[in-house]
């Protein structure tokens, strides 16, 4: 018993501890100083580090428990989706959310040189609601699992309602399907939305042309689930890929794109009308539409993100993709995600997390920049 109570005050200590941190203190990379006051008093906080931090320094919230209260209302939430049993490549994405997590915070966070704003103190309350419970071993659950979680999250209203009317989330993958879950939820607020998809890959493929038609169940996969988001009417024939440079299956597959809605813009045409003119391109297809952004990180080069599932040699610079990202600004953001991180294949620097986690803060800088209402 009096183990037990001892164990307890050090939990009890321990929670304390965490809470005593000040997250208001600019950022991570902080977390080794102190002030001279704080040596002298040999006072000592926990570090945050490896403690459950989520993105961003943001503190790790539960957006599922039924509160109607204001103080448990938010604008934007983060949420995990740690899922990669519908790839076709190398599995590995179902630890992609914690990785991204941390990969975001080996970094500081204040002013953006670029923008000129804080994100995270702007207008918007910001929530990281930790991962879906995703099952692994039955796709159509996790899938069905996902699209409630995006749906109770987004099912409340927005703590700045004045602003923007529905809470709108940034998904950290899990593979590609995951995209699809988050669409059905979108539609539910928004109807059918533009799709900006940064990859390498269509996605758009026929099932019977990816996966052959061996089941219905085989069907729905990370590279099919464009055909099925317009299937389903998720989407608008505005949208447009950004970045493709896989080879297709045959000529079927480009109709078929067209078919779904897609305009493409490859990977290469960045070398002919530079990072402006894939702006323009991008802004000119969805003008006037609310935006959904997923983000492949396939679509870098495997030098800047070696650890995905199907990597393609040939892909964009993270500046470049970054700098495209902030071009987008002012258009209506409703919800987007960063997918197929796959750290198992990561290097020691964890590359590719770092670069999955700047461009979730992009994604989440434009959201800030731009409230939506319905
Ligand atoms: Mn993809």
């Amino acid at each position: 018993m009096k183990q037990q109570l001892a164990a307890w005050a050090c939990l009890v200590q321990a929670v304390a501890g965490l809470s005593a941190y000040d997250y208001n203190h600019p950022g991570a990379q902080v977390r080794f100083w102190l002030n001279g006051d704080d040596v002298d008093d040999g006072f000592v906080t926990q570090m945050p580090f490896l403690t459950g931090t989520g993105f961003a320094t943001l503190s790790i919230t539960d957006c599922f428990k039924d509160d109607d209260s204001e103080e448990s209302r938010y604008d934007i939430a983060i949420l995990g989706a740690p899922h990669d049993t519908t790839t076709t490549g190398r599995p590995g994405a179902r630890f992609g959310p914690p990785a991204i997590r941390l990969g975001s915070n080996q970094k500081t966070y204040g002013l953006s040189l670029y923008t000129g704003r804080d994100a995270l103190k702007d207008w918007a309350t910001i929530v990281d609601c930790g991962d879906a419970k995703m099952t692994w071993l039955d796709n159509r659950v996790a899938l069905k699992t996902l699209e409630q979680a995006h749906k109770k999250i987004s099912g409340r209203p927005a703590r700045s309602s004045n602003k923007s009317s529905v809470p709108r989330i940034i998904t950290l993958g899990g593979d590609h399907t995951t995209t699809l879950a988050a669409l059905r939820a979108t539609e539910k607020h928004w109807g059918p939305v533009s799709v900006i998809h940064f990859d390498s890959h269509v996605d758009t493929w026929d099932p019977k042309q990816l996966g052959g038609g061996i089941s219905e169940y085989a069907a729905l996969n990370h590279g099919t689930f464009l055909h099925f988001a317009h299937e389903e009417k998720l989407i608008l024939n505005s949208s447009i890929h950004a970045g493709i440079r896989a080879q297709l299956i045959d000529e079927s597959d480009v109709r078929h794109d067209k078919d779904c809605g897609f305009h493409i813009i490859t990977a290469r045409d960045i070398d002919f009308i530079g990072v402006r003119g894939v702006i323009d391109r991008l802004r000119q297809s969805v003008k006037n539409t609310r935006v959904y952004i997923s983000v492949d990180i396939d679509v870098l080069d495997p030098a800047f993100a070696p650890a995905t599932g199907t990597p393609e040699a040939g892909g964009w610079s993270s500046r470049e993709l970054l700098t495209i990202l902030a071009g987008l600004d002012g258009l209506e953001i409703i919800g987007g995600d960063v997918v197929e991180v796959a750290p198992p294949y990561d290097n020691n620097a964890a590359t590719t997390a770092l670069a999955a986690a700047e461009v979730a803060f992009s994604i989440l800088e434009l959201m800030v920049s731009t409230p939506v209402k319905v």
